[in-house]
């Protein structure tokens, strides 16, 4: 056998409860393991936990788009900076539930709505409680992202019919103040404390892509894998490129193949978890996003937009994930005129 081959002991994750103690030296032995190997590592862990052939359709909305006074360096919604979004108010209710209806009938499981809030204002949360609880009636999964939350909000969305609160740590520790100053890191770790003490499902991941070392995206996946219950959901968002945010003078889009060894690592150090292909697909090839499901990428969101950047065209999407034998909610689509009939 050769020495190269994975060890009994890393494999010993694909069983039983998933660890929390996760070393720094362990993720970069992970991380530096030959190609085939991770891959077969990362395959085992996946096929122990998930059907290998299918991944999670979700479909997001932005409720409320631009004018955010938080200073994320790579967002196109900040107040900070001068990009090209239009600040709007929160959207009716209506026209929410209706593009939830028509995600749904296009083939998305989940729907999340997206607020460019610092936090919701009590009057507001009224409304997404609204929202909420009429996705939810749809037969969707519901997830939201509104920024930080008090343990009473996080509260409401719950008895509201939440299922999801996505609230990313972004990145490394150590890189974080490189790219957010108004929020601290601590700040979300407390907001995720709160959506977890509701009941509520925790989706959390990050971006690479913006200058950040190969070992900070490795500390984020700690970070992550170390949480006291790992997320149920795990984002991995490449960025999309912004006009006029200040992420554009340091990003640097990773190497395909180093994006891939990073999903590997994400499903071995947290094997129960659905790690989402997220932003950045618009840029990655099909054998790229292929190489991503073998590792153990199980989730992408579908639609042509997502916040206010793009996303593959959803034709391109189910052409792929036929390509590759991979089931999912967008093979029970209905075409836009069966929706029609149906919703008459
Ligand atoms: N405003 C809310 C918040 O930040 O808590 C929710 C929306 S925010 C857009 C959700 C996440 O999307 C961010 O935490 C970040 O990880 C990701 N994101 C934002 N802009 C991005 C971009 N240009 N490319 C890739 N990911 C991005
Ligand atoms: C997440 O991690 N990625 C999604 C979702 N959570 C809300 C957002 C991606 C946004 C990409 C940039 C944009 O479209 O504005
Ligand atoms: Fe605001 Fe969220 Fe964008 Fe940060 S990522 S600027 S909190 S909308």
């Amino acid at each position: 056998m050769s020495q190269s081959t994975p060890s009994n002991d890393r494999v010993s994750h694909t069983r039983g409860e998933p660890r929390r103690n996760w070393t720094r030296a362990e993720a970069d032995a992970l991380y530096n393991l030959p190609f085939a190997d991770l891959m077969f590592e990362a395959q085992s862990v996946h096929r122990a936990n998930f059907d290998p052939n299918h991944v999670e359709t979700a479909s997001l909305l932005s409720i409320k788009t631009g004018g955010c006074p938080e200073d994320c360096g790579y967002c196109s919604q900040s107040a900070h900076y001068d990009t090209d979004v239009k600040a709007t108010k929160l959207m009716d209710s209506k026209v929410v539930i209706e593009t939830a209806r028509r995600a749904r009938d296009a083939g998305a499981s989940r729907f999340c709505m997206a607020a460019a809030w610092r936090n919701p204002k009590d009057k507001d949360l009224d409304r997404v409680c609204e929202m909420v609880s009429a996705v939810k009636d749809l037969g969707l999964e519901t997830c939201a992202t509104l920024g930080m939350l008090t343990p009473q909000q996080a509260e409401r969305l719950h008895d509201a019919g939440l299922d999801f609160y996505n609230h990313n740590v972004d990145t490394s520790p150590e890189f974080y103040g490189n790219i957010i100053t108004t929020r601290t890191l601590q700040d979300r770790i407390d907001t995720l404390a709160h959506a977890r003490e509701a009941g509520l499902k925790v989706c959390c991941g990050g971006i690479i892509g913006m200058g950040e070392q190969v070992e900070d995206r490795l500390g984020m996946l700690m970070l992550l894998a170390n949480m006291p219950a790992h997320p149920e959901s795990v984002p991995i968002n490449m960025w999309n490129e912004v006009k006029g945010v200040p992420v554009n003078k340091t990003a640097d889009r990773p190497d395909p193949i180093a994006l891939v060894r990073m999903i590997a690592v994400a499903r071995i150090m947290m094997p129960k978890s659905v790690v989402r292909l997220s932003a950045g697909r618009q840029y990655m090839t099909d054998e790229l996003q292929a190489l991503c499901f073998v590792a153990g990428a199980n989730s992408i969101f579908i639609g042509d937009v997502l916040l206010t950047t793009k996303n593959p065209q959803t034709d391109r999407d189910t052409d792929l994930l036929h390509r590759l034998g991979i089931k999912s909610q967008l093979d029970v689509a209905r075409t836009p005129a069966q929706s029609v009939q149906a919703a008459e």
